[in-house]
């Protein structure tokens, strides 16, 4: 962030509408026209006498003097019509983009005039339109009109015109309440208090008090001479989905009622938490099933598939708020119409409904995301998203991996992506080409040999995961060892069965790795397979050898428990597959077949019923 330097420095204040202008009408506010009349007779925004001295048109505002030797002047461009900003739609911001990009030369620097209820979204869209910005944009609004005597409209807004006028940061800001925000960081938190925003995951640009203090390190720096791109065909069919415990997500099977059922309103299951409301499942017959919002239908099939609907095209993205570090539910239902919906090329973003955080694998219920092919937003806000969605996916002539690979970078400072120790594993495509290309090139000397044998394990598990068999092969021929394990203390192979690639793991195999060999935590290849639900790898993994040890065996049977309650039949599938014994009890002593049974998931109850005799087949392999 540069302090911008001359005695004169025009903006362009675009007026679009929100609070900030207006007026009560039959008693509720509607957006006001005339703010630049307004502005004209307040001497905080216009010196009339300097203007005269100077003989400035009509139509330039100026400033009083904040430094002695500049002056900041304006011209507010009304938009025909105003809105108030919950009309505000990616085509109307497009426009306020074309706006900025028309007038880019004439003027030092943008302040967009807008209202509060989606300036968060506006602020994030404008972002990704305007690329190379190398001039200060920044919105601001009031929750209070600027016509009330105690409103916050005069002080935001001239604080925006001094921050746009005095300082070069070339990147989409939002001022409020003294704080200058990068934009697409933003979300509005405060439906009343004047401090409305806030930036959960990066701290202020700028805050102004007594001084201006700036965060240097923080604002982007103007990436060369290229001119500004505005990007106007941003995809309007993208949406926003915000799970909730129990969310139905297909049409589902229940077991048939209980007579106290009978006659109960379908609108009840709308409230979507009935089933796993039970007093205490186990031993409890499905009759003694209680609901928290009313009774059980006395339908065969739930007409409840609300996940189903909201997939269906057009919509071509979906930016998806989960739980906590990007968890969801794990039931077969949700996870198989998420996964439908990502293989004909819907593209998903995982954001964290959180306020503060980011989107991990930490958890199952996170990995599952992942293994339906949800793409992480990292800690982007879900503002963000969207407009980073609508973006990539309006961008002509790209491949939808192209799109994808676009979605996991930080195009506008928008994210933390993970540091590159941490995004390792999950290197694709083009970053993995390069980096083994640059290890091909490192040449002779006892360092180059250093670097090159301690990147090549993480590099070959990055390949592995992204099953590219042309990297791998590379990476044996400069003499790399498939077997070595990497920071994590996972080889290949791990990679590989983890992200359920078939031919790598054969590669591997064929190559001699270990195939019982265990991470840090202890994990086998077989056992991130069976996580993954690779089946073919299992397969595979089975007939080289492998097999779960005595610990993963017995911690098995908790998580077979819950799969027989969710009715997961693929889930306990892939543990039989991978030899675990489905007759292994959970935590409290009760087995798959209790649980299923007390939950009347027939389906799991015969295919548990067939296994009998042939579980505990299992054989460990020694720790
Ligand atoms: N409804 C108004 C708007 O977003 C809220 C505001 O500006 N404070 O336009």
């Amino acid at each position: 962030m540069a302090r911008a330097v001359g005695s004169e420095r025009r903006l362009l204040a675009v007026y679009t509408g929100g609070t900030i202008g207006m007026r009560s009408e039959l008693g509720v506010l509607v957006p006001g026209t005339g703010l630049a009349a307004i502005l004209r007779t307040l001497p905080m925004f216009h010196d009339e006498q300097h203007a005269r001295a100077c003989g400035l048109s009509e139509d330039i505002l100026v400033l009083p003097p904040a430094t002695p030797n500049q002056r900041i002047l304006y011209t507010v461009l009304e938009c025909q019509p105003l809105f108030d900003s919950s009309d505000m739609t990616i085509t109307e911001w497009v426009r306020v983009a074309q706006t900025i990009e028309r007038h880019y030369k004439q003027y030092h620097g943008f302040v967009v005039i807008h209202g509060t209820d989606t300036m968060a979204f506006a602020a994030s869209m404008l972002s990704f339109m305007l690329e190379n910005l190398q001039k200060t944009v920044i919105l601001t609004g009031a929750q209070v009109s600027i016509h009330a005597l105690w409103s916050d409209g005069r002080e935001n807004l001239l604080g925006a015109l001094l921050m746009a006028g005095q300082y070069v940061i070339p990147e989409v800001c939002l001022f409020f309440q003294n704080q200058l925000f990068r934009g697409n960081r933003t979300t509005k938190v405060d439906a009343r208090r004047f401090a409305a925003f806030c930036s959960p995951n990066l701290p202020p640009l700028a805050t102004v008090g007594a001084d201006v203090t700036v965060n240097r390190e923080l604002v982007r720096k103007v990436g060369g001479k290229a001119g500004l791109v505005v990007h106007s065909s941003m995809e309007q069919d993208v949406g926003l989905l915000r799970l909730y415990p129990g969310i139905p997500a297909a049409l589902r099977q229940r077991p048939p009622p209980d007579s106290s059922w009978l006659g109960a309103a379908p609108a009840v299951l709308d409230k979507g938490v009935c089933a796993g409301a039970s007093d205490g499942l186990l031993g409890s017959s499905p009759t003694s099933l209680k609901c928290f919002h009313g009774v059980l239908p006395h339908k065969a099939f739930v007409p409840t598939d609300r996940v189903r609907a909201f997939l269906q095209p057009p919509l071509k993205g979906m930016v998806m708020e989960t739980f906590g570090s990007g968890n969801g539910p794990t039931k077969p239902d949700l996870l198989q119409e998420l996964q439908m919906a990502t293989k004909r090329g819907l593209v998903i973003v995982n954001c964290t409904h959180c306020l503060q955080g980011t989107v991990t694998t930490d958890y199952a219920a996170g990995m599952a995301m992942e293994g339906a092919g949800v793409i992480s937003g990292f800690d982007m806000t879900s503002e963000a998203a969207l407009a980073k969605l609508s973006y990539v996916l309006g961008q002509p002539g790209l491949s939808l991996d192209d799109r994808k690979e676009l979605l996991t970078k930080d195009l506008r400072g928008e994210m933390t992506p993970p540091s590159v120790e941490e995004c390792q594993p999950s290197l694709q495509g083009n970053t993995l080409g390069r980096g083994v290309s640059w290890l091909l090139s490192l040449s002779g000397s006892q360092e180059a040999d250093a670097l090159r044998n301690a990147l090549m394990p993480s590099l070959a598990c990055a390949a592995a995961h992204a099953g590219n068999l042309e990297v791998l092969q590379v990476l044996v021929e400069l003499g790399s060892d498939l077997g070595l394990v990497d920071f994590n203390g996972q080889t290949p192979l791990h990679a590989a069965a983890r992200g359920g690639h078939v031919e790598a793991v054969t590669m591997l195999l064929q190559g001699g790795v270990d195939v019982n060999t265990r991470d840090t935590d202890g994990f086998s290849p077989l056992l991130l397979a069976v996580r993954g639900r690779h089946s073919g790898v299992i397969g595979l993994l089975r007939e080289a050898g492998a097999s779960l040890s005595t610990q993963e065996l017995e911690e098995a049977g908790t998580e077979l428990c819950r799969l027989a309650y969710r009715a997961d039949l693929e889930g306990l599938q892939v543990w039989w597959q991978a030899g675990a014994d489905l007759g292994q009890p959970g935590y409290d002593g009760h087995s798959a077949l209790h649980v299923a049974e007390a939950a009347g998931n027939l389906a799991v109850v015969a295919f548990l019923q067939s296994l009998e005799g042939a579980v505990g087949a299992q054989v460990p392999c020694p720790e």
